[in-house]
C-alpha cells in the first residue's frame, strides 16, 4: 500500500485521473449497507460533492449530526490500455476510517481520517468499462481513535461526544484519484538535506516496488525552475551536490524538480517527479535554525473548515488563506489538529511556510477534560484499558504523516499530540513510544514536540524531556483571569515563564495557542470580552511578555480563522477566536499583527546560530 504514498503525477510511465464529482450517496444509521449488498449499488440515493464534508448541506439536524456509517459510489472508467499495470484508486483521505468496494468486491479498508490510502483494482476491474466504486465511511469517535472521543445512543441515534474543539465534519473530505502505475514502480522516495563545509548537499534513497531491477538501473535528475538539468546521479542511493544550490527560504522558496527514473536495459519502466525545496532545519540552543540562520514563527494555528464545504478540501479557501497569511506578515502555521491535504504543504512548499505538521492525536486528556465531550473523568488518559488500540492507531498515524510529508521543506518539526495528559508519569512509557516512532521514521530527523495545555508546565509535565522544542498553548486573559482581571492574567503568566527561565530551559519555546473569541461586529470603549478591542489588548499584553524572554522563538495564535465546533454554551455558532472570519475578513486585530510582524526581524532574539 505504502507504494501510493507518493502523489500521483501524470509522467511517461504514469496516468491519474481525477475522480472529483458528483458521487451517490446514502446515509446507514443501522449499519447493514454490507449485510443488504449496498456495495453492489445503492438502494434510495442521494448526491454528494467529493471532495467534502457531508453535513452542512442538508436543512435537518439529523444528517448534519449523523454518526455511523454513510455510503458512496461512483461509475469509473477503466482504460482497456491499462490493463496489466497497476491500478488504483487513491483517496486523499477518508474521515475517520472506511472500508473500499469495487464491483461489489471488497478491496480495502483504512483507519485514520487525515492520511491517504489506496484500493488495488488491478485484478477486479473490468478494463475497458464502467466499474462500481463504492465506500462505506464511517465517523464514529471512540477513546482509542484519533482524534478521540466517544459515541452514544440517544433518543436511539448514534451521536459523538468529541474530546476536542471543532467539529467532527467527516467523509470523502479529500480528492480521489484513479491511478494507473507500471507493476514495477518507484514505491517511494526520500531526500535528506546535510550542510558539509557551508555546502549543502541532498543524500537520497529510491524504494522500488516488484522484482527484476538492479540498482543501476535507478536514475535521479534535478532541474532547476529554468527547466535545466543541473545535476544528476544514479543508484538506489546517492548523494548529490548541485553547484551553486539556491537554497529554500522563508517567503523566497526555490524548488528543484527532481525527477526519478527506473529503466531496465535502456528502456524507462517507471518515472516520477516532485518540486522539492533544499534547506536544512535544526535546533541549536534556544534557536531555531533554518540553512543555519535563526527564525522566529510567526503565524497561526488553524484549521480546514469553511462554510458549506465544511472540511472539504478547497483550493480556492486555500489559497485566500496563503494571500492573507502573506499580507499579515506571518511566516509559518501548525496544522492543528490533524494532518491537512497533500495540497496544502505544496503550497507552503511554493510560497515558503514553514510547518508544524500535527497528528490527529488530539482529546487525550480525561483527569481535566481539554473539552466538553468527557468532563469530569478522574482517570488519567493514558491508563485506559483502551491504550493499546490507541497506541497501535497513534503509530500508524504517525507512520502515515511523515511516509507522507518526509520531503516538504515547509514541514520543520512534528507534533505528535495535542494537549494531552503529560502531566502524569503514567503517560511517560506511551510517550517515548510515539517520540522514538517520529525519530524513526523521519530520514531529516526534524525537531519533534507536542503541544502542552496548562495543566503541563516545567514542573508538572512529565514528558517535556522528549521535545526538541517546546510548544505551548496557553490561555491568558482568557479562560485565566480575562477582562477585568487581565493584570492578574499578566502577573501568572510572567510567573510560570519565570518558572519556565529558572527551569534553565534550554531548548525554543514556541507559543502554539493564545488568544480570545471575538465577535467581528462587537466594537466596545472600554473593552469588554468577546469585543474587537479586547482581543487587540489581549494579544499585546500576551506580545509583552513574549517579548521579555529570549527563549520564546514564536507565536501562533490560535486561530487564523472562526470555526465550527460542536454546539455548546461556552461556543456561538463556532469558536470564535479567529484573526479572520470564518468567510476570511480581517477583524480590528488582524492590523495591529500586520503592524508587528512586518516589524520583527527574522532572527528576533536569536542568539547567533552556528549549525
Ligand atoms: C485549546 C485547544 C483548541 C481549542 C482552544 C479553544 O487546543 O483545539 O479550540 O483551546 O478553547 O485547548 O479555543
Amino acid at each position: 500500500m505504502s507504494s501510493y504514498m507518493l502523489y500521483p503525477r501524470n509522467t511517461s510511465t504514469r496516468r491519474v485521473l481525477s475522480l472529483d464529482g458528483m458521487w451517490r450517496f446514502s446515509f446507514d444509521p443501522e449499519g447493514i449497507g454490507t449485510e443488504k449488498g449496498w456495495q453492489n449499488g445503492l438502494p434510495a440515493t442521494l448526491t454528494m460533492p467529493v471532495p467534502s464534508s457531508f453535513q452542512d448541506y442538508f436543512t435537518d439536524k439529523d444528517s448534519r449530526e449523523f454518526s455511523g456509517d454513510v455510503w458512496y459510489e461512483t461509475d469509473v472508467f477503466v482504460p482497456s490500455e491499462w490493463q496489466g499495470q497497476s491500478i488504483n484508486v487513491r483517496f486523499g483521505s477518508a474521515t475517520h476510517r472506511a472500508t473500499v468496494f469495487c464491483n461489489g468486491q471488497e478491496i480495502t479498508s483504512h483507519e485514520g481520517g487525515f492520511t491517504p490510502f489506496c484500493a488495488e483494482i488491478s485484478d477486479v476491474a473490468v478494463y475497458g468499462q464502467y466499474n462500481l466504486i463504492s465506500v462505506c465511511v464511517n465517523n464514529e469517535l471512540h477513546e482509542y481513535t484519533l482524534p478521540a472521543g466517544n459515541t452514544i445512543l440517544a433518543n436511539g441515534k448514534k451521536r459523538v461526544r468529541p474530546y476536542f474543539d471543532f467539529f467532527n465534519y467527516s467523509g470523502l473530505q479529500r480528492s480521489v484519484m484513479l491511478t494507473a502505475t507500471p507493476k514495477l514502480a518507484i514505491q517511494d522516495f526520500e531526500v535528506v538535506h546535510k550542510s558539509v563545509d557551508q555546502v549543502v548537499c541532498t543524500d537520497y534513497k529510491v524504494k522500488v516496488d516488484g522484482v527484476g531491477f538492479t540498482a543501476c538501473d535507478i536514475q535521479v535528475l534535478i532541474f532547476d525552475e529554468a527547466g535545466v538539468l543541473v545535476a544528476q546521479a544514479e543508484g538506489q542511493t546517492g548523494n548529490i551536490c548541485i553547484p551553486d544550490v539556491k537554497l529554500w527560504e522563508v517567503h523566497d522558496a526555490y524548488l528543484y524538480k527532481f525527477v526519478v527514473r527506473l529503466s531496465v536495459d535502456d528502456e524507462i519502466i517507471d518515472e516520477w517527479f516532485d518540486y522539492i525545496g533544499i534547506r536544512t532545519i535544526s535546533i541549536d540552543g534556544t534557536d531555531i535554525l533554518l540553512n543555519g540562520k535563526p527564525v522566529y514563527l510567526k503565524g497561526f494555528g488553524k484549521h480546514e473548515d469553511s462554510d458549506i464545504a465544511g472540511r472539504g478540501f478547497s483550493l480556492p479557501v486555500l489559497k485566500r488563506d496563503f494571500e492573507l497569511m502573506k499580507w499579515i506578515g506571518a511566516n509559518s502555521f501548525r496544522t492543528s489538529h490533524y494532518p491537512y491535504s497533500e495540497e496544502t504543504y505544496y503550497l507552503a512548499d511554493r510560497e515558503g511556510f514553514l510547518i508544524i505538521d500535527e497528528v490527529a492525536a488530539v482529546g487525550f486528556m480525561a483527569s481535566f477534560a481539554n473539552f466538553l465531550g468527557q468532563m469530569g473523568k478522574r482517570d488519567c488518559f493514558f491508563e485506559k484499558k483502551t491504550t493499546p488500540r490507541l497506541l497501535d492507531n497513534h503509530l500508524q498515524a504517525v507512520r502515515e504523516l511523515i511516509l507522507r510529508d518526509k520531503n516538504h521543506a515547509c514541514v520543520i518539526a512534528w507534533s505528535l499530540f495535542n494537549e494531552p495528559e503529560s502531566n502524569h508519569e503514567s503517560a511517560y512509557p506511551y510517550f517515548e513510544k510515539i517520540f522514538k516512532e517520529a525519530l524513526l521514521c523521519d530520514p531529516q530527523k526534524r525537531p519533534r514536540t507536542f503541544a502542552m495545555e496548562r495543566s503541563s508546565d516545567f514542573a508538572s509535565c512529565h514528558c517535556r524531556q522528549l521535545c526538541d522544542l517546546i510548544t505551548l498553548n496557553r490561555y491568558y486573559g482568557w479562560y485565566i483571569s480575562g477582562g477585568p482581571n487581565i493584570d492578574d492574567a499578566e502577573r501568572a503568566f510572567v510567573e510560570e515563564m519565570e518558572g519556565w527561565k529558572n527551569s534553565g530551559i534550554d531548548v525554543p519555546v514556541v507559543f502554539t495557542e493564545y488568544g480570545t473569541d471575538t465577535d467581528s461586529h462587537m466594537h466596545k470603549l472600554p473593552s469588554v470580552m468577546w469585543s474587537q478591542e479586547y482581543q487587540q489588548e489581549m494579544l499585546e499584553m500576551n506580545h509583552r511578555v513574549f517579548d521579555s524572554y529570549d527563549f520564546v522563538k514564536g507565536e501562533q495564535i490560535w486561530n487564523f480563522a472562526d470555526f465550527q465546533t460542536t454546539e455548546g454554551i461556552m461556543r456561538v455558532d463556532g469558536n470564535k477566536k479567529g484573526i479572520f472570519t470564518r468567510q476570511r475578513q480581517p477583524k480590528s486585530a488582524a492590523f495591529d499583527l500586520k503592524q508587528r510582524w512586518e516589524s520583527l526581524p527574522r532572527d528576533y532574539k536569536s542568539t547567533g546560530g552556528s549549525k
